[in-house]
């Protein structure tokens, strides 16, 4: 595997040097200040390559060239957009970038609702409960039609856990659900939220296959020309919420993507952490049957907890089942001749990281602690299959 983390540009207070003291020889990173739907340009693409480089990095990882709502939503600008997109992938592909990261999720990128959980020893993780998530969308959010979305005991639930918020608790809720976490590039008020969820209607989870396909077979072809992998993030969490659809929640789902559209380039970034809230999804079983599909790792574990809760557990703890899953990496990069880039997604905020502002998730002693971890028990695997040293 090649060690990566990611670094959200020069105004991360992770700094490039303390990833490559962490023990990263890349980073994955994205140009955050161009706004959504515009081109990147090659020159800026090169001047953050140069940043990147002058550090003892390097970049050939995007994450992420966002998808504009109106590609998802295949309306408006829909044939621009692509344009732009096309030549967003032409300006890395002449800058050396290899692999790019998007996702499909309407509206929302990531949801959590707690982004300082405790954990007995001190340390804190990002968690996720769906309780929570039902008293922002009855009681605050209000969304139309929201009660036919949670049985009678959740509203319940619900409505006892709002009552019991101040409003600091309640704005707080709000702003970690909805006003955008590192990365979704985009974020928003309650009002624009409800206005925005609008743009789905008539847009179910069939629809919005065919719209991802749609952009597939509208940026493949290019990407195989220019020897691009283009990898979807799977939704996090893999289900529908807040009434919109989410359709790269499952295998079946992306065996679907890549039976409909066979192009090479369509690949998949494997983020365990995504995958693995779901008890059906089987991680390693999917690193050896997605294969060479796979173009990108994001390596991390969630721990699931009674209600449909999940919080994010230690790398090699929680139910991702993390060392079968670099057992099938590992023969995947041995079938495949070829070192798979990955990064530790996500680590919680520990000892330092406590004093320090980062980016939610985004901890450098959390993700140091998840590479170290990863990165000694691949060394272990290889070993175990007589690879040495
Ligand atoms: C990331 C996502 O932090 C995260 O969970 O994995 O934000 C990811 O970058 C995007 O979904 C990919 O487009
Ligand atoms: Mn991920």
């Amino acid at each position: 595997m090649t060690q990566t983390m990611r670094w959200f540009g020069p105004g991360d207070t992770v700094r490039l040097r303390d990833i490559r003291q962490a023990g990263a020889t890349e980073v994955v990173t994205a140009l955050h200040e161009v706004p959504n739907g515009a081109v990147w340009q090659r020159d800026a693409i090169a001047a953050r390559k140069a940043v990147v480089q002058a550090a003892g990095l390097d970049w050939t990882v995007v994450e992420s060239l966002p998808v504009d709502e109106a590609l998802k939503t295949r309306s408006g600008d829909w044939d621009r957009l692509i344009d732009h997109y096309r030549q967003s992938l032409r300006n890395l592909a002449a800058c050396g970038i290899r692999v790019v990261t998007y996702n499909f999720m309407p509206l929302l990128d990531w949801t959590r609702t707690d982004l300082g959980w405790e954990l007995p020893d001190g340390a804190r993780a990002l968690r996720f409960e769906p309780i929570a998530v039902a008293a922002y969308d009855l009681f605050i959010l209000r969304r139309a039609g929201a009660a036919g979305d949670y049985d009678a005991a959740t509203q319940a639930a619900a409505e006892t856990r709002y009552a019991a918020m101040d409003d600091e608790a309640r704005a707080a809720l709000e702003r970690t659900i909805i006003a955008g976490l590192p990365g979704s590039e985009e974020g928003f008020t309650s009002a624009e939220f409800r206005q925005a969820i609008s743009t789905y209607d008539g847009i179910d989870a069939t629809t919005l296959r065919d719209n991802h396909v749609a952009f597939l077979q509208a940026v493949c072809p290019l990407a195989d020309e220019l020897d691009i992998k283009l990898v979807v993030h799977p939704d996090d969490p893999p289900f529908p919420i807040f009434g919109l659809p989410r359709v790269v929640s499952t295998e079946a789902d992306v065996t679907d993507l890549f039976t409909r559209v066979p192009n090479a380039s369509n690949g998949l970034c494997m983020c365990t952490g995504s995958f693995g809230v779901r008890a059906d999804n089987d991680l390693p079983g999917m690193v050896d049957r997605l294969g060479s599909r796979i173009g990108f790792l994001h390596l991390r574990s969630v721990q699931r907890e009674p209600g449909g809760a999940f919080h994010e557990a230690a790398h090699l703890e929680g139910d991702a089942r993390m060392t079968a899953v670099m057992a099938a990496v590992h023969r995947l990069s041995r079938r495949e001749a070829r070192s798979i880039p990955m990064r530790p997604d996500h680590g919680h905020q520990m000892l330092d990281d406590l004093q320090r502002t980062t980016n939610p998730g985004y901890s450098l002693l959390g993700r140091l602690r998840g590479l170290a971890e990863l990165r000694g028990l691949e060394r272990g695997i290889a070993y175990a299959a007589g690879v040495t040293p």
